[in-house]
């Protein structure tokens, strides 16, 4: 009975990228081991997440430990705890935190061939209401054996081996992928263990949902202006798309790549490159929807072809079903 058979042969996140790793003979594992301690940091956090809700919701000790110290904030903390597992993992040699202004140049002893970009736990601002958030990774080859420089990490996204990102909510789900599709993981907590539940994860060729702070309409500029139009009042007689922005970049990608639509974080007079990062939030997300048959555009350009000048740079970003991203690239392309 399949039932049976699926519960006693668990797929496992890391027996799945020892499964890849395999189609690559020549691979020392190396990669096997860096995901390893990316999965240790997702698995930390998660906790972390759900404990700190409930301490700083009931005031438990937790919330202050027992030296009395403010407990650190909650994005400090996972950022502390990524760091250490990449730099112990001996696999990565230079890392790029959301949180950390400057790049870090891992010790040459314990020094690996990968780089990583990551926002340890983007959307922090919604944990206080309960709303999912998320740790977002990329992770580049670095360029020669070399002395490792900053040029490492300022490749742009279609260079990336992996990305994935790792959503805390109902359920802590990790999605991945190496090149060869995208795979959705979800944590056991009983074992401790991330088991295969979204195996091949495929966008929808075209959704019904879009995915934008509308409050910010009054600065659009035009093009976005307009393709946000024809989603509320179509011309061709289709229905309206559905508007949903949880406002967690996290979530809102995860329901798009699941169920379709676009997802828009545009450019405005405020924010003339937007808001959202282009090496650890624009990049592994795009990578993502690439990989997953949708596609990714920053208003002049695929966004995997970008090349970042600087690790926090920003960049506009419309991703989503390969359709509705081609609608909204019609509407720049009749702009310039
Ligand atoms: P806004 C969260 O602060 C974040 O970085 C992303 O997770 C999210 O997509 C975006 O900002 C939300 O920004 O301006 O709509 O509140």
């Amino acid at each position: 009975h399949v039932a049976d058979a699926y519960r006693t042969d668990l797929m496992t996140i890391t027996r799945f990228v020892l499964n890849e790793q395999s189609k690559h003979p020549e691979s020392r594992g190396d990669f096997t081991i860096l995901l390893s301690h990316i999965v240790l940091g997702c698995k930390f956090v998660c906790s972390a997440v759900n404990k700190a809700g409930l301490a700083k919701l009931i005031g438990l000790a937790g919330e202050t430990n027992v030296q009395g110290e403010e407990q650190k904030k909650l994005d400090v903390l996972s950022n502390e705890v990524f760091v250490k597992a990449l730099v112990s993992s001996g696999r990565t040699c230079i890392l790029v935190s959301e949180e950390d202004e400057e790049a870090t140049f891992v010790e040459p002893s314990k020094r690996g061939k990968y780089c990583v970009v990551f926002d340890p736990l983007d959307g922090s601002s919604n944990i206080d209401c309960g709303v999912s958030i998320g740790t977002i990774f990329g992770i580049y080859m670095i360029k020669d054996e070399g002395e490792p420089t900053i040029e490492d990490v300022l490749q742009p996204g279609k260079n990336m081996v992996a990305a994935g990102y790792c959503m805390y909510g109902s359920s802590c789900t990790l999605v991945l992928s190496a090149g060869r599709g995208v795979n959705g993981f979800t944590l056991d907590p009983s074992l401790g263990e991330f088991i295969l539940t979204h195996p091949d994860i495929k966008i929808p060729n075209k959704g019904k949902i879009y995915s934008v702070n509308e409050g910010n309409a009054k600065n659009w500029d035009s093009p976005t202006a307009k393709y946000v139009e024809k989603c509320k009042f179509p011309k061709d007689g289709s229905s309206p798309k559905s508007l949903r922005y949880i406002g967690s970049m996290v979530a809102d990608v995860h329901r798009t790549l699941l169920y379709g639509g676009i997802f828009l974080y545009p450019a405005d007079k405020k924010s003339p490159n937007g808001k959202l990062r282009v090496l650890y939030e624009v990049f592994p997300m795009s990578f993502l929807m690439e990989q997953a048959g949708g596609q990714a555009f920053t208003g002049k350009q695929r966004a995997l072809d970008l090349v970042p000048k600087k690790i926090h740079e920003r960049s506009p970003i419309f991703l989503g079903s390969y359709d509705d991203v081609e609608d909204i690239k019609a509407l720049y392309a009749a702009e310039e």
